[in-house]
C-alpha cells in the first residue's frame, strides 16, 4: 500500500554516532519505500549555518539526496537556522512551518510542535527573538567559533531553564491544537517536538480527529506511517 512516512527529534550530533548509523539504516531499510519523506523539525542537536563544515551535515546531506523519494523539512526549534544552500545540497524541500498536505483522502497538518507550547512564555519569547530575520543575519555573518559558543550558551540556558518548568508547561496547549486544526479544517495533526509519543483522539468541528506525535530518536527510532488507512506510530530499534 502506498505510504508517507514522518520523523522528527533525530538531535544528530557528533557525539551520538549510534543515532546517526540507525538514521542511515533507516534511510536505507525504510525511507526507499515511502512516497515522500517529512522530517518535521530538530534533525539536528543544534544549526549555526550552512557553512558549518561538520562531517556529519556532509554525510546526512549525501545520504538524503541519494534517496529516490521526495523529502520534505521544517525547521525545529534546533535546526531553524537551516538553510536554502543545505536543504538544495540535502535534495530536500523547506516547508513552512505549519503546512497542510491532503494526503490519501485526508487533510493533514505538520508543523514541528513547539508552536503549541503556548504555556510556556519563556519559550515563546526566546522563539520570537531569534526567529528576527535581522538577528539571523547578524548571527549567521559571526565567525563559527563565535557562532559555536552562543548556541552552547543557549543551549546551557535552556537546560537550566527547563529544570525548573512543569512537565504540564513544557506539553502543547489543547486550544492552540484545537485552533490551529479548525483553522485548516485538518482532520490529522503531525507533530514533535515535546518527545511524548502517542495518538490522541479528539474532536474538531464535531468531526472525529487525531493529533500524532512523534517520539524523539535518543534510545529508539520513531516514525508515523499515513496510508488510505490512516496514521500509524511505529517505534523501532535503531
Ligand atoms: O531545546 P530544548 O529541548 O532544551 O528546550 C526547548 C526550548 N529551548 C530552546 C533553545 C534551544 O535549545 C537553543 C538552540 C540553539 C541552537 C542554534 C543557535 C542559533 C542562535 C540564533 C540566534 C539568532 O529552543 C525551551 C523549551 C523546551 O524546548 C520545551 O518546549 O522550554 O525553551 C527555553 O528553554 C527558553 C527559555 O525559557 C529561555 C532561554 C534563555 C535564553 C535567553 C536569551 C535570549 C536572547 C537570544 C539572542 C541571541
Ligand atoms: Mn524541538
Amino acid at each position: 500500500m502506498p505510504r508517507t512516512l514522518f520523523i522528527a527529534d533525530l538531535h544528530l550530533c557528533q557525539e551520538e554516532p549510534a543515532i546517526t548509523a540507525g538514521f542511515m539504516r533507516f534511510l536505507q531499510r525504510e525511507a526507499t519505500d515511502c512516497d515522500a519523506l517529512y522530517i518535521l523539525g530538530d534533525l539536528f542537536e543544534s544549526w549555526i549555518g550552512d557553512d558549518d563544515p561538520a562531517p556529519l551535515h556532509r554525510q546526512v546531506a549525501e545520504a538524503l539526496s541519494a534517496l529516490p523519494v521526495p523529502v520534505f523539512f521544517i525547521h525545529g526549534n534546533r535546526d531553524f537556522l537551516l538553510g536554502k544552500a543545505y536543504a538544495s545540497r540535502s535534495g530536500m524541500t523547506l516547508l513552512a512551518e505549519e503546512t497542510l498536505l491532503e494526503c490519501y483522502g485526508q487533510r493533514v497538518l505538520i508543523m514541528h510542535g513547539d508552536t503549541l507550547c503556548t504555556d510556556d512564555q519563556g519559550y515563546q519569547r526566546f522563539r520570537q527573538k531569534v526567529h528576527q530575520p535581522w538577528l539571523q543575519r547578524v548571527f549567521l555573518m559571526l565567525p563559527l567559533f563565535l557562532r559555536q559558543k552562543i548556541a552552547a550558551r543557549l543551549r546551557n540556558d535552556s537546560q537550566q531553564a527547563n529544570q525548573s518548568k512543569s512537565l504540564q508547561i513544557m506539553d502543547v496547549n489543547q486550544q492552540a491544537v484545537e485552533q490551529v486544526m479548525e483553522r485548516y479544517r485538518a482532520s490529522v495533526l503531525i507533530h514533535g517536538h515535546t518527545h511524548r509519543p502517542e495518538i490522541h483522539f479528539l474532536q474538531i468541528n464535531h468531526q472525529p480527529a487525531e493529533r500524532a506525535v512523534l517520539g524523539a530518536w535518543h534510545h529508539q527510532g520513531s516514525m508515523i506511517q499515513l496510508d488510505a488507512s490512516g496514521v500509524s506510530l511505529i517505534a523501532f530499534r535503531w
